[in-house]
């Protein structure tokens, strides 16, 4: 896959003009959306899409996995429009499951080549809207502190120097926690990557509901170390805080943050609307704004000077169809609560 910086800010100005104008006087109905990004970014854009286009929106922040869950658990009686954000492989599920509608964007033809692949792929029923590579980050001053060395690599983590020191979210709510699962499987094979997860749970000081939560953990000192993607580390960086960001030395995965329109809309025209608008420079530059670092999918959108650089990371070429698919990933996520939720910690 390539992915490169591109910069198109002169071909901006005059949708951005369009975009921003105020809000027309008449309400234009509403949209509920359903968002999977950090609430400092689905804030915005939410606010953003109602000062554009009149219609009213109601936001609700829900990591990856959990908001599968409530769509699919929603299916008989759907209450969202559209899901916005998260990591791609949920998407992909639910597009295999016919949670999610088909829609041809004519703004399909701006997007990079993964962000173009991820929907055809799903027979158009979901599309990709940023990219991120996953790794860890820990606290400089607590490691100099504890006198412990610098992990480098996945297989450090397991290391028992860092014995509840590592901080990761459950696969099951978070799609960046399912990101290393499925990353570590595609890396070391199946029984490998399980063993090394079973000797991480010993180290591991808590698996929270939220993917990006363990990066604030080593940003506070609150653990060492924290895995997310590499952006939401960045973003605690940027902040000021002293971590150090670390794409493994074996080579990690990555995501391609998606969106989908949700079967059933109650509010399908809506949800079209925000969708062409999603895939606009002028709306992924709202990223910026809110501290998040991803690699945005239109080739015109500016990739913020902070983004990790994907094409300096050894990337590893993640099997989306197989990790995204239904029976993949319940098996992989049954198989982590078997074995390595509820393997012992000593
Ligand atoms: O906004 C940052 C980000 O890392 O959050 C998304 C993530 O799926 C939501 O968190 P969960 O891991 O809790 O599901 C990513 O897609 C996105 O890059």
């Amino acid at each position: 896959m390539l992915f490169r910086r591109s910069i198109g800010l002169a071909a901006l100005a005059t949708t951005a003009l369009a975009i921003f104008a105020p809000a027309p006087a008449s309400a234009q109905g509403e949209l509920t959306l359903y968002c999977s990004v950090q609430e400092e970014w689905c804030r915005p854009v939410a606010q953003a899409f109602e000062r554009a286009t009149g219609i009213k929106v109601a936001m609700t922040r829900k990591s990856s996995g959990e908001t599968y869950a409530q769509i699919k658990a929603e299916t008989a009686n759907p209450r969202g429009d559209i899901w916005w954000g998260g990591t791609g492989d949920p998407h992909l599920q639910a597009a295999e499951e016919n949670l999610t509608e088909t829609y041809k964007s004519p703004k399909l033809a701006e997007l990079l080549p993964w962000a173009a692949k991820q929907a055809e792929q799903s027979k158009f029923k979901t599309v990709g809207i940023y990219a991120g590579a996953l790794g860890f980050s820990f606290n400089k001053e607590q490691l100099a502190r504890k006198k412990l060395p610098e992990p480098k690599c996945w297989a450090d983590l397991a290391k028992p120097e860092y014995k509840d020191e590592v901080q990761v979210a459950d696969p099951n709510s978070s799609g960046t926690a399912y990101t290393k699962v499925a990353t570590l499987v595609q890396l070391f094979g199946e029984a490998k990557a399980f063993d090394l997860m079973k000797a991480m749970h010993k180290n591991i000081n808590q698996y929270t509901k939220s993917g990006a939560a363990p990066a604030r953990a080593a940003a506070t000192g609150e653990s060492l170390i924290g895995i997310t993607f590499l952006h939401d580390a960045v973003t605690q960086a940027v902040n000021g805080a002293p971590v150090q960001i670390v794409a493994p030395c074996e080579g990690t995965g990555y995501e391609i943050g998606s969106m989908s329109i949700i079967k059933g809309a109650r509010n399908l025209e809506n949800a079209k609307k925000f969708y062409d608008w999603a895939l606009t420079p002028e709306m992924q530059a709202i990223a910026l704004q809110a501290k998040s670092y991803q690699v945005p999918s239109n080739k015109a959108s500016q990739v913020p000077k902070e983004s990790p650089d994907l094409a300096q990371i050894k990337l590893i070429d993640y099997d989306f169809a197989k990790y995204g698919s239904s029976a993949e990933r319940t098996r992989l996520l049954q198989k982590w609560d078997a074995e390595v939720r509820n393997a012992p910690r000593r």
